[in-house]
């Protein structure tokens, strides 16, 4: 039986090995512990890959793989059109809709998945549902800029959240900042049968700068079983 982490490292393999050719490219790098595995195959592989590719990263954790790793770092005002993103997510459901933002880089995520042509998720089998809101229970990360963040938490709870938290530093020390000098907080809605609609009406509120629901942008997800079998879907 493969642990999490085995099971993160045989999706990411895949993925790189099934979309990152000798063909250049301009290649999103998401973020989290499986896109670790990524940047680990892109420099196993590198000779054979072409010599050109640029990488684009998501977050200040991206940009370190991707810089110590000796590849060529890019950026989305130089690269606004990518070729492929892969990245990790804390939940898929079935229709490949995700929940991303654990690591509070899903705004940037989300841009650089955007700018795809093919946005591709790597993850574990632990991440795998049938309804957005089984497996991970933390919740939806929303960023949030610091001034709105009470009035957000408010209106979350008339949109179905009983329990808004906001997020905050392991040590306790206060509010997690994300790399845009935000706030996040993380709502749990129980199952989420409608994501779109969930994703609109969160985005309205006045001071949300970007929700962790990735709805209709991947075109595939990699998953590692705990067989040891990879599932393409
Ligand atoms: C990023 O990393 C996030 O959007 C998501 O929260 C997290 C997944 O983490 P891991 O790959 O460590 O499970 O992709």
């Amino acid at each position: 039986m493969l642990t999490l982490s085995e099971a993160k490292k045989l999706a990411a393999y895949k993925a790189v090995d099934e979309n990152i050719t000798s063909e250049k490219k301009i290649i999103g790098i998401g973020s989290g512990s499986t896109v670790v595995y990524v940047i680990e195959r892109i420099i196993q592989l590198k000779d054979s890959l072409n010599k050109e590719n640029i990488y684009i990263p998501t977050s200040f954790q991206s940009r370190l793989l991707i810089t110590e790793g000796g590849l060529n770092l890019g950026d989305i005002d130089t690269y606004p059109e990518l070729d492929v993103t892969i990245d990790g997510a804390d939940e898929v459901d079935e229709n490949l809709n995700a929940i991303k933002g654990g690591g509070a880089c899903h705004l940037r995520e989300k841009l650089v998945a955007e700018a795809a042509k093919k946005f591709i998720i790597v993850a574990d089998y632990s991440k795998r549902s049938t309804t957005l809101g089984e497996k991970w229970k933390q919740g939806v990360p929303i960023e949030v800029i610091p001034f709105a963040y009470l009035r957000v938490m408010n209106s979350l709870k008339v949109l179905g959240c009983e329990n808004p938290i906001l997020r905050m530093a392991k040590a306790k020390a206060g509010p997690v900042i994300s790399d845009n000098g935000n706030f996040v907080i993380d709502a749990y809605f129980g199952l989420i049968k409608q994501p779109k609609e969930l994703l609109e009406k969160i985005k309205l509120l006045t001071g949300v700068v970007e929700v962790g629901l990735f709805v209709n942008m991947a075109k595939c997800a990699y998953f590692g079983n705990e067989d040891g079998s990879i599932s393409i879907t």
